[in-house]
C-alpha cells in the first residue's frame, strides 16, 4: 500500500487511518473541512519523516493530484461536495472500517443496530477474553479499528461495533458473525429514509456465506422479514416471543431452544444490567459468542459480572435524596424510551440537542405519568415542546444549557425523585460528542 492516499476527517478514525497507511509505507494527504483546526498541531501528531501534508478548508482538484485512494471518516456524508469531487475525479472511496479490515486479520464479529451496540460489543469483548488469548474490541465504541489492524493475526478475535455510517463505505467487509440488534428511526438527516437506513444496516451481511452466522432480533419486524432469505445461518433472539429455535425470555429466565429441547441458561436477576433492552443485548451477546465457539459456562460467568457501560443509564450519585442518572448515549428517541422505562419512580428528564430529523411522539408517549418535568435544551427544544404539548404534556421548562438544566432539576426535584439526562438527540452543536455531554453532566451534578 505504498500509494498516495487522501484521509478525510482528522478525528479519531482519520488519525488512526493515516497512521495505518504510513505504517504500510504510504503517503498521506490529511484533509479536514474545518478551517479552525491547527494544521501544524495536526502535522505534529506524526513523526517528521512521515510523508504527511495537511489540507484544511476547501478541497481542490490540485490537492488530489497523484492520489490513488480516499479514506473517509464515518462522520462524513457521501453527499458533501468534497466527497462528490473525489468521486468525480475517479478516486475509489473507502471508509476507515474498510481500510482497517483490509489490513487486519483473524475472525471478526460485527455488531450493528440502532441501540444496544456499545453494550453488546463491550459484553462480547468481555466474554471473548475468557476464552481467547488475543481479543480486540474496536469500531464505533470509540476505539478505531485502524489503530489495531496491524497487530491482528489469523488467531485473533475482534468484536467490532459498526455504525450505519461505516457500512456506507465498505466493500469486502466479511465478519464471520454479524448481528443486527434492532432498527428504529435514527440518522435520517444522513440516510433520508427508513428504507435506506435499514438497507445500509443489513449490508453488514453482504459478504457472508452459508458458513457464517447472523444474529437477529425476532421481535423487530424489519429484521424478521430480512432473516427469511439470507445466506448466513440465522440465530434468532427474542424478549417477546417463544421461539421454536433460538434464545428467548421465558418469564425471568433466558432460555435456549435448539429445536429439540429447551435449556434454561440464567435468571435475569443474576446480572447487573437493567431493563428488557439489556436482556435482548445479553441474548445477542450469548448467541454471538456461542457462534465463535466460547463454551456456555464461560459465557454465563462473564455475563453475570458485566457492568453497564458509561453514559448508558449510568448511576451518577445521590444528592439530597434525589438520584441522578446519565444516559447521554440516549441519542435517539428509541434509546431514550428504554432509559425512561428503566427509571423506578418520578423523573425530571433533561432532553433536546442536535436535530437529526427524528420524530418525538413515541418518546413523549412513553412518559406515561412518570415524567414530572421535561427540561429542554439545544436546537430541538421548540420541536420537542410542540410535540409534547400536542400529546397533552405541558410540564416543560427551557434551559439555556446543560448546566442550567441540571440546576433547574435540582431545585424542582423532591426527595425520592430521579433526574435523568437522556436527550433523545445527538450532542453535536453543544458538545463534541455524547461522551463530553455525559462527562459535563456528571461534573455539574457532583458539584451541586
Ligand atoms: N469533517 C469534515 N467534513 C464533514 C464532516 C466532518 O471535514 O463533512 C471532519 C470534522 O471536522 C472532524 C472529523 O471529520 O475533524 C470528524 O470525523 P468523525 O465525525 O467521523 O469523528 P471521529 O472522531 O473519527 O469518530 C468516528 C465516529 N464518529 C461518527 O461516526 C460521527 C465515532 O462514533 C467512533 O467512535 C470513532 O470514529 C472511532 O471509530 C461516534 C458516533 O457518534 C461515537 N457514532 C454515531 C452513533 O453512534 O450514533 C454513528
Amino acid at each position: 500500500m505504498g500509494q498516495k492516499v487522501i484521509v478525510c476527517g482528522t478525528g479519531k478514525s482519520g488519525i488512526a487511518a493515516a497512521r495505518l497507511l504510513l505504517a504500510k509505507g504510504g503517503e498521506v494527504v490529511l484533509y479536514d473541512g474545518n478551517t479552525k483546526l491547527d494544521a501544524e498541531a495536526l502535522r505534529k501528531q506524526f513523526s517528521e519523516e512521515d510523508k504527511v501534508t495537511v489540507v484544511l478548508g476547501e478541497l481542490t482538484r490540485t490537492d488530489l493530484l497523484g492520489v490513488e485512494l480516499a479514506v473517509i471518516s464515518p462522520g462524513i456524508s457521501l453527499e458533501v461536495p468534497f466527497v462528490q469531487l473525489i468521486d468525480e475525479v475517479g478516486i475509489p472511496i473507502w471508509g476507515e472500517l474498510q481500510l482497517a479490515y483490509h489490513c487486519g486479520a483473524g475472525r471478526v464479529a460485527a455488531i450493528t443496530g440502532t441501540n444496544g451496540k456499545t453494550t453488546t460489543t463491550s459484553l462480547v469483548g468481555e466474554i471473548l477474553k475468557t476464552n481467547f488469548d488475543r481479543v480486540y474490541v474496536v469500531g464505533n465504541i470509540g476505539e478505531p479499528y485502524a489503530d489495531h489492524a496491524l497487530e491482528m493475526t489469523p488467531e485473533t478475535v475482534t468484536a467490532c461495533e459498526v455504525s450505519s455510517f461505516m457500512l456506507e463505505t465498505t466493500t469486502d467487509f466479511h465478519p464471520v458473525v454479524s448481528a443486527i440488534l434492532n432498527i428504529t428511526p435514527d440518522h435520517l438527516d444522513r440516510h433520508h429514509t427508513m428504507e435506506r437506513y435499514a438497507e445500509v444496516k443489513e449490508s453488514i451481511t453482504a459478504n457472508q456465506t452459508e458458513e457464517d452466522t447472523c444474529v437477529l432480533n425476532y421481535d423487530d419486524e424489519v429484521l424478521r422479514a430480512f432473516g427469511q432469505n439470507i445466506k448466513p445461518q440465522v440465530v434468532w433472539f427474542s424478549s417477546r416471543h417463544t421461539l421454536e429455535k433460538g434464545y428467548y425470555l421465558d418469564g425471568e429466565n433466558i432460555v435456549y431452544n435448539d429445536g429439540e429441547k429447551v435449556e434454561t441458561l440464567m435468571n435475569v436477576h443474576e446480572m447487573t444490567l437493567l431493563g428488557r433492552h439489556n436482556h435482548e443485548n445479553v441474548m445477542a451477546a450469548i448467541a454471538i459468542t456461542r457462534a465463535l465457539g466460547v463454551p456456555m459456562e464461560k459465557i454465563l460467568g462473564a455475563v453475570k459480572v458485566f457492568k453497564a457501560v458509561e453514559h448508558r443509564i449510568e448511576f451518577v450519585t445521590e444528592r439530597f435524596g434525589v438520584k441522578y442518572y446519565n444516559d447521554s448515549k440516549g441519542t435517539n428517541p428509541d434509546a431514550a424510551i428504554q432509559a425512561i422505562k428503566a427509571m423506578p419512580g418520578p423523573t425530571l428528564l433533561i432532553g433536546g440537542g442536535y436535530d437529526k430529523h427524528s420524530e418525538f411522539d413515541e418518546w413523549i408517549e412513553s412518559f406515561d405519568g412518570k415524567v414530572r418535568y421535561l427540561v429542554l435544551i439545544g436546537q430541538t427544544r421548540d420541536k420537542i415542546a410542540e410535540c409534547a404539548k400536542a400529546h397533552g404534556f405541558n410540564d416543560i421548562m427551557y434551559a439555556e444549557d446543560l448546566q442550567e438544566a441540571v440546576q433547574v432539576c435540582a431545585s424542582y426535584a423532591n426527595p425520592g425523585d430521579y433526574v435523568l439526562l437522556s436527550p433523545a438527540c445527538a450532542s453535536w452543536g453543544q458538545f463534541k460528542s455524547f461522551e463530553e455531554r455525559g462527562e459535563k453532566f456528571k461534573e455539574y451534578v457532583r458539584s451541586l
